[in-house]
């Protein structure tokens, strides 16, 4: 018997999404992922000086900001087709790699480690057995029985309150939780320590950005950030060795707590290696431009598709531009045909749900036709591929911790996977993290050397049309602006954003999107109580304001809980 169950919304997630599954014999057969919520921030640009967009493009969402803003930048810099100087790139990649930290410490920790983690078994732990499983693998100080005690005390004095907040709701008891009670406890202990280390990745896009979120130092050119070493209130010695504390201190919660927890959780979680496929295709754009053009990187990109690995040196190859069309066909917008972005149509046309026709919100893009999955598992595959050794060496730690606790590794079969995205996040922070410390160097002694340089000022026809593409290897994607700019001003913008490309639905080949596709085959124990559809959707950590880019204040179907 076939059975149909409506996820709307999804939470704990940025955005509006629906989720609908087609459930056989206790499988999803068939599923559709549906963005509920029209903004239209492309329409918004047309006619705007293209030195502002950056500015604009931060709105686009509440977590990515940062991302969109120096997607933006480039963007206009390429259509200029300028150079910046080294102190930028340096300033901008310290920006994007501590804000993907912080995205990905707190997508773990808060928006999905509770669909793994029971938090009402906490309280049947042992403490100091908690302490002795981690003794092995970590020296994090706080992995202690005391600590261990403190936090149970805390969640009993949560209970004893009835005020559980945040614990309130959550598939507490579901069968499809598999966690001793010592590990819920460890996870529950994490939580609260990582609310606290986030801060510091935070810490440093502010420092730099001068706020978060909506960093205000960046320039079509370069950035903000004057340099001298005795000035106050510019970037002076004092920031800097400030920043560095906030640099180190993070590197010690992510290689002793976040590098154990997802290992922990992959050996308590065997099945979600083989569940949660999103698709034969990834890809994942070269990172952290080091010279003055951004033809050198500090990580390599490159698209896999059915395990042909294809590396792609620069952001202005051509084979990574022509391949990208964006497809209304299941979305409600009035152009069906793939459209090239910079010819892109952003004309809404709501029909309503449609099971067969459109429904959604979200464009489908595609890469030479195929519907491809971005973000870390995506960054992961092609890494691995592309043999870049920080990352072979950080996913052999996670490997080690996973041997230790399961007498087996990981295999790279296992990566396309739910737990393989939670892995790969992981990885890609460790990397991030390491490129922080070295990036951070290299300012430093630039500096030292001499350079001050940090902004070249733009130059922007007056007449004629200019075109330009910007990507950047966002947390959960590769995501790429584009812009026509015609007489001084902006003609066309579109944004093409990893969670349109992941959340996208079945694109003009009637081939599902990412989302779609990882459902299929997924258990689902109890229909009413959808967990297991859950943690795969949240493996993707889907960001629908993005993926959608004004709230619709007509047209908006009233949301419906069938179940939550
Ligand atoms: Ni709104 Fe984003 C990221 C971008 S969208 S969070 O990462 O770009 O997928
Ligand atoms: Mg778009």
């Amino acid at each position: 018997m076939s059975q149909r169950i409506t996820i709307d919304p999804v939470t704990r997630i940025e955005g509006h999404l629906r989720i609908d599954c087609e459930i056989e014999d206790g499988k999803v057969v068939k599923a559709w992922s549906s963005g509920t919520m029209w903004r239209g921030m492309e329409e918004i640009l047309q006619g705007n000086d293209p030195r502002d967009a950056w500015m604009i493009v931060q709105r686009i969402c509440g977590v990515c900001t940062t991302i969109h803003a120096l997607a933006s930048v480039r963007t206009v810099e390429n259509a200029l087709g300028m150079e910046i100087p080294v102190n930028a790139q340096y300033i901008r990649n310290i920006i994007a790699a501590a804000h993907s930290i912080h995205d990905h410490i707190v997508h773990f920790y808060q928006l999905s480690a509770l669909d793994w983690v029971d938090v009402t078994s906490a309280l049947k732990a042992d403490p100091q057995k908690a302490a002795d499983l981690l003794s092995g693998l970590s020296s994090w100080p706080l992995n202690s029985a005391a600590e261990f005690t403190r936090v149970q005390q805390k969640i009993k004095d949560l209970v004893a309150s009835g005020q559980l907040g945040i614990f309130a709701n959550g598939y507490w008891g579901h069968p499809a939780m598999a966690l001793p009670p010592e590990i819920n406890l460890i996870a529950v202990a994490h939580y609260l320590q990582a609310l606290e280390c986030q801060r510091d990745a935070n810490r440093v896009v502010a420092i730099l950005g001068g706020k978060t979120p909506h960093i205000q130092n960046l320039a079509v050119g370069g950035v903000a950030n004057p340099i001298n070493l005795d000035a106050p209130s510019v970037l002076n010695l004092e920031r800097l060795m400030y920043l560095k504390t906030f640099i180190d201190r993070l590197g010690d919660f992510i290689e002793q707590v976040y590098l154990v927890d997802s290992a922990v959780i992959a050996a308590h979680y065997p099945e979600w290696l083989t569940l949660g496929k999103g698709s034969d295709c990834y890809l994942c754009v070269p990172e952290l431009p080091i010279d003055r053009k951004g033809d050198q990187f500090l990580m390599p990109g490159g698209y896999l598709e059915n395990g042909k690995f294809r590396p792609i040196a620069n952001q202005r190859d051509e084979y990574l531009i022509k391949g990208i069309q964006e497809s209304g066909k299941h979305a409600w917008y009035q152009d069906d045909e793939p459209l090239a972005p910079w010819e892109g149509l952003t004309r809404p046309k709501y029909t309503g749900w449609q099971e067969d026709g459109k429904y959604s919100w979200v464009k489908a893009p595609t890469f030479y036709g195929k519907a491809v999955e971005m973000g870390p598992l995506a960054w992961l595959m092609c890494t691995l591929q592309a043999e870049h050794p920080p990352t072979q060496k950080y996913f052999a730690k996670v490997n080690s911790n996973y041997q230790a606790l399961t007498g087996k590794a990981l295999t790279a079969d296992q990566l396309p996977s739910t737990l393989g995205r939670i892995v790969g996040r992981t990885v890609h922070a460790c990397v991030l993290h390491e490129t922080l410390g070295q990036q951070w160097q290299a300012l430093v002694s630039n500096i030292g050397s001499g350079d001050h340089e940090t902004f070249i000022p733009p130059n922007i026809p007056l007449t004629g049309e200019i075109r330009g593409v910007g990507f950047i290897e966002a947390p959960r994607g590769a995501l790429s602006h584009w812009v026509v700019i015609k007489d001084g001003k902006i003609a066309n913008y579109q944004a093409v954003v990893p969670s349109t490309w992941n959340a996208g639905p079945r694109n003009f080949n009637d081939e599902p999107g990412p989302y779609e596709r990882s459902l299929v085959g997924t258990p689902v124990a109890d229909p009413s109580k959808p967990l297991e559809v859950v943690r795969t959707i949240h493996s993707f950590d889907p960001c629908m304001s993005c993926a959608v880019h004004i709230v619709d204040t007509t047209g908006n179907e009233v949301t419906r809980v069938k179940v939550l």
